[in-house]
């Protein structure tokens, strides 16, 4: 066997070794040992390939294999500006910690700054402090296994950069591979990972609330049970469920109740509202925050005490504190109700709502940053506990890339009974090359909701939607595009249906679909403002 061949096999067993199930692939020549590995191991059952032609989609999908398995996932590429479009990806990784795992193929270290085609000095260790980077001499497949091992043991992104020396191919160039076969997949070694490690102990007393930011988990809803503290959960929080648990917190924190909190235990990564910044920013009240996957106590106000763990309680306040909120979020919920029917500006709000009604047990929904998330947190119900719902979305940046590829990955990665994304459409555009998959690729059933309004409206609720700038704003902030989705749906095979209404959304999402279906919304950009000034103005008044 070549001793390209040899690593390649090396590498892909100890993927699977280490409980990898799914690896991508973008096509090239230098990564040819990989490309035949990976399809014999496919075909052998030891691993899912899936193939794909656009990196930047390539390292999203991977990334949403990551995210809906629970496990680590590989993306694979040749060599040169291959690698740098998996960029988006690895820092998403980095920032959420998730075990993306770059390999790249290249070329032996001497070839480097030779002019060599397609080689380059600056690939090996490209992703900078985002990944943990490893460079493999040519036939180094013990280190090549050794470096897969670290790295699904260890949260966020690492990039093997795997020198092939020629011959690409040749000899048996899989029957490293054969071995496996039979074999159970390795088991994820993260499982044994223990989250209360350290955890320090909590007096009742102060009037307190637990946020709970992206990826926080049920250990913050665990707390804010046992001590009887309102629950401030973000959708993709995996905390937005059981008792304590309140829908419109985002306006709570306007009201007299916000004025009355003293401290603040903070999990997760919480970035969708003002509200909540600065809340956990504030010198005058005691902030707690928990280190996340991601490796970050959320501090954006430098105020707050860092805990290693989830902090614990012995005893639970009196229910008082807890049961004004709770009356209050009914009453909050009962007046967004009345601001969203039918009819007038608040068609997105609506879209928001019926999206969040169709995540039903046991279903899937990827949630795209901008103004989706937003409106899902204003009006997505609080869920019961246990029910075996995941709600994720790329929150450790924020960016509206690789959304779509996000989603397909996650839907194909998780069992589900209904796999929903729910994304704007400038989101949607970003990664239109995400709905581009060749036939013998693994396919979702997934439903993307596309809220239409021709460009960012997010921007029309900041300093930039103001008066001064309003001769500005169309171009340079709201980039309205025309684009025609219909027409980029047919061209890429994918259903489309169009709906106008959110009792006709509501329908088009109950209906099973088969394959990657893409369901428009078209709503309007132009009230922006004024819808978000008046939700608002509800809490304000209160
Ligand atoms: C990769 C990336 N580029 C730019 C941004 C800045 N950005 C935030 S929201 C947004 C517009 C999103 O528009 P759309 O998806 O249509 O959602 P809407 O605000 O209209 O609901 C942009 C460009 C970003 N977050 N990520
Ligand atoms: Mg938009």
């Amino acid at each position: 066997m070549s001793s390209s061949s040899a690593l390649a096999a090396a590498v892909i067993s100890a993927l699977r070794d280490g409980g990898v199930r799914d690896i991508v692939l973008a096509p090239g020549s230098r990564s040819a040992a990989l490309a035949v590995a990976l399809h014999r191991a496919d075909a052998l059952g030891l691993v899912r390939l899936h193939v794909r032609v656009d990196e930047r989609s390539a390292g999203f999908l991977a990334l949403g294999l990551a995210k809906g398995s629970h496990h680590p996932a590989a993306v694979a590429t040749t060599s040169g500006t291959a690698v740098a479009n998996l960029h988006p990806a690895v820092l998403e990784a980095a920032h959420s910690g998730e075990r993306l795992i770059v390999l790249s193929a290249d070329r032996p270290a001497e070839l480097r700054g030779s002019g060599a085609n397609q080689t380059s000095e600056h690939q090996a260790g490209m992703f900078g402090a985002a990944a943990t980077a490893y460079d493999l001499s040519p036939g180094d497949a013990v280190g090549a296994a050794d470096a897969v091992a670290e790295s699904v043991r260890r949260r966020g992104p690492s990039h093997l950069n795997l020198q092939f020396a020629e011959p690409l191919l040749g000899g048996a160039p899989t029957s490293g591979l054969s071995v496996l076969v039979g074999k159970e997949p390795g088991a994820d070694p993260m499982r044994r990972h223990s989250w209360d490690a350290d955890a320090v102990t909590l007096e009742p007393g102060p009037r307190t609330v637990v946020v709970a930011g992206d990826d926080a988990g049920p250990p913050a809803r665990l707390l804010a049970q046992a001590a009887n503290w309102p629950l401030l959960a973000e959708p993709t929080s995996g905390a937005r469920t059981g008792s304590h648990a309140l829908q419109s917190y985002r306006l709570l924190l306007a009201t007299s109740l916000g004025r009355k909190i003293e401290r603040v235990v903070v999990a997760g990564h919480p970035t969708l509202s003002r509200q909540v910044t600065e809340l956990i920013s504030r010198a005058d009240i005691e902030v707690l925050s928990v280190r996340s996957r991601g490796g970050v106590c959320t501090d954006p106000g430098r105020v707050a005490r860092h805990l290693e763990a989830m902090p614990r309680v012995d005893s639970s306040d009196d229910l008082d504190w807890v049961g004004a909120w709770r009356a209050a979020d009914q009453k909050m919920v009962q007046l967004l109700a009345v601001l969203v029917a039918p009819g007038g500006d608040a068609l997105p709000l609506q879209v928001a709502a019926e999206v969040g009604a169709a995540v039903q047990p046991n279903c899937l929904l990827v949630v795209g940053s901008s103004q989706p998330i937003r409106d899902l947190d204003l009006m997505g119900p609080v869920h019961e506990a246990g029910q075996r719902r995941l709600i994720v979305g790329n929150r450790g940046l924020a960016g509206i890339d690789g959304t779509v590829s996000t989603a397909v990955g996650a839907a194909l990665a998780r069992r589900s009974s209904r796999a929903l994304a729910y994304v704007g459409d400038v989101t949607f555009l970003h990664d239109m090359g995400g709905l581009v998959l060749g036939p013998d690729e693994p396919c979702p059933d997934l439903t993307v909701v596309v809220a239409n309004d021709d460009g960012g409206s997010i921007f029309a609720t900041l300093e930039q939607g103001a008066e001064p700038y309003a001769a500005a704003f169309e171009r340079v902030f709201a980039t309205p595009h025309g684009v025609d989705l219909q027409a980029l749906c047919e061209a890429t095979g994918t259903a489309y249906e169009r709906v106008e209404h959110a009792a006709a959304l509501r329908q088009a999402l109950v209906r099973d679909v088969r394959g990657i279906r893409v369901v428009e919304v078209p709503i309007p950009r132009s009230g922006r403002r004024a819808l978000a000034e008046h939700v608002l103005a509800v809490a304000e008044t209160w």
